[in-house]
């Protein structure tokens, strides 16, 4: 780090994610092949798809691209790492409620704190999936397990007092003087840094009958990175290399299946939590040598932004896949390979296969420039044949967020144990708004985030051409897309 001068919260976000990797990388080795494999492939995807792999992101912003996942356990632990973020430029976009999305248990709710500028997404995208567990959940928790846990929880710190001093004065000033960034990141990589302090071996298997989730949340003193995910340009070449060199994947990617038409959203693979060595501390005092499997690898690629409409699409054929295949099975297991060969066949037949289609059907979202080199005449009314007359150029927004059914098949397909949950008891009724007060502001709306971005554009659009109307993004009322099986 150079001596002395300002580091902008952008900066501080750039060198956190650097040693987040680091740090990652030497405690959980198979993350550093993960890594290596991802930037052989997409040393390989840039070199033969060229300028059309860069349509999804810039070289340089790839390359360094990455999202964490942490864990807290109470409303003010949560309000604290959204300081910790904030002081970053990173900012709670969504709400996830994990509880229903899951046939496992997996008592959390979640946000992700990123950079919501553009500008600031290309400078770097560092993104903190962020789960809050919800002790107060009754077909989890009993009433008598919460008041322990609670109490547990109530008990421990998991950052510093001066590490949220200088997060506030970073978010106060817009970031720290060379010293000061120094200690803050140092102190912010040691808070996700894996304990070596004894685990309570009967606490732990307690919450752990009841989610394994809960016990990695709860029955630790502190908290720590659960995986942290490299981007890659090539998602199912990087599965069968990392198969190749041994390390052995979950069985299936989630999210869209490959396909024939443009990257859409988010599709996500992860390697097996590994046994890590951790210390146990038993009722009679002794300590003792023994391992924990919470914490694995993932990596991810990303597509297009699904507009409201696209997303319902993508869900609807999910569900139909998941139908289809389970037809197909006839009550033995169906194998994911299978599933994807379903879910691929469906999204051939049934999701307009190019960027131009996807955007007149309203599937996806774009931007849009005015071209330099514009046709002779009057500009057409309709944003359609502004694109296809060469007046304005149109390229995809990438989908920056996350996708509850996925990150469920994350928490899931990492977990031991299914855990318990009753039934006949109601969960608490969390929102958006539950989190705003949690966090003291509002998390972002990701749809109104895109929306914004192409509402921007097509009005910057609108004025170089010298329009006197609103370009509508709406689409023409043809475009419908097809109605899946
Ligand atoms: C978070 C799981 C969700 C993703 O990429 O969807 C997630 C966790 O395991 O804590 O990270
Ligand atoms: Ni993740």
């Amino acid at each position: 780090m150079p001596a002395s001068r300002w580091w902008e919260p952008w900066e501080l976000r750039a060198e956190f994610s650097r040693r987040l990797s680091e740090l990652y990388g030497r405690e959980v080795p198979a993350y550093a092949t993960l890594r290596a494999v991802s930037r052989e492939i997409n040393a390989e995807v840039l070199e033969s798809r060229g300028a059309d792999a860069r349509r999804l992101g810039a070289v340089g912003r790839v390359g360094a691209e990455r999202h964490g996942a942490v864990r807290v356990g109470t409303p003010r632990e949560m309000n604290q790492v959204g300081r910790l973020f904030a002081a970053m430029g990173m900012h709670p976009v969504g709400f996830y409620d994990l509880r229903d999305a899951a046939a496992s248990a997996v008592p959390v709710v979640s946000t992700a704190f990123r950079p919501v500028d553009p500008a600031e997404l290309a400078r770097n995208p560092l993104r903190m999936f962020t789960s809050l567990l919800v002790p107060g959940d009754r077909r989890f928790f009993t009433a008598e397990l919460r008041r322990r846990l609670e109490a547990f929880l109530a008990a421990r710190t998991l950052f510093p007092p001066r590490l949220l001093e200088l997060a506030d004065r970073a978010i106060a000033g817009n970031g720290l003087d060379a010293g000061d960034a120094e200690e803050f990141l140092t102190l912010a990589a040691d808070a996700l840094r894996l304990s070596r302090a004894p685990v309570d071996r009967a606490w732990y298997t307690e919450l752990e009958r009841v989610s394994a989730v809960a016990a990695d949340i709860g029955g630790v003193r502190a908290t720590h990175l659960n995986h942290l995910t490299p981007r890659v340009l090539d998602i199912d070449e990087l599965y069968r290399r990392m198969g190749e060199r041994g390390v052995e994947m979950i069985d299936a990617i989630q999210g869209p299946p490959r396909w024939a038409g443009p990257d859409l959203l988010l599709r996500q693979t992860s390697f097996r939590a590994l046994a890590e060595p951790r210390r146990f501390r038993h009722a009679d005092g002794t300590i003792t040598a023994g391992t924990l499997r919470v914490r694995f690898g993932e990596v991810e690629a990303r597509g297009i932004a699904a507009t409201p409409r696209g997303r319902e699409l993508y869900e609807r054929l999910s569900a139909d896949a998941d139908r289809l295949a389970a037809e197909a099975a006839r009550g033995s297991p169906v194998s994911a390979a299978h599933r994807a060969e379903i879910a691929a066949d469906l999204w051939n037949r049934h999701v307009p296969g190019s960027e131009s289609e996807l955007a007149r059907a309203d599937l996806a979202y774009f931007t849009y420039t005015a071209t330099d080199r514009r046709p002779a005449g009057p500009p057409p009314a309709r944003l359609r044949d502004l694109v296809e007359q060469g007046w304005v150029r149109q390229d995809p927004i990438v989908y920056e967020d996350f996708l509850p059914r996925s990150a469920a098949g994350i928490f899931q397909s990492n977990l031991d144990g299914a855990g318990s949950r009753d039934a006949d008891q109601s969960g608490a009724a969390l929102d958006a708004g539950w989190l705003a007060e949690v966090l003291d502001r509002a998390p972002h709306d990701p749809y109104a985030l895109y929306d914004d971005l192409r509402r921007t554009s097509l009005d910057r659009a609108a004025e170089q051409l010298d329009l006197a109307h609103h370009i509508d993004a709406s689409p023409s009322s043809d475009s419908s897309p097809g109605a899946p099986a």
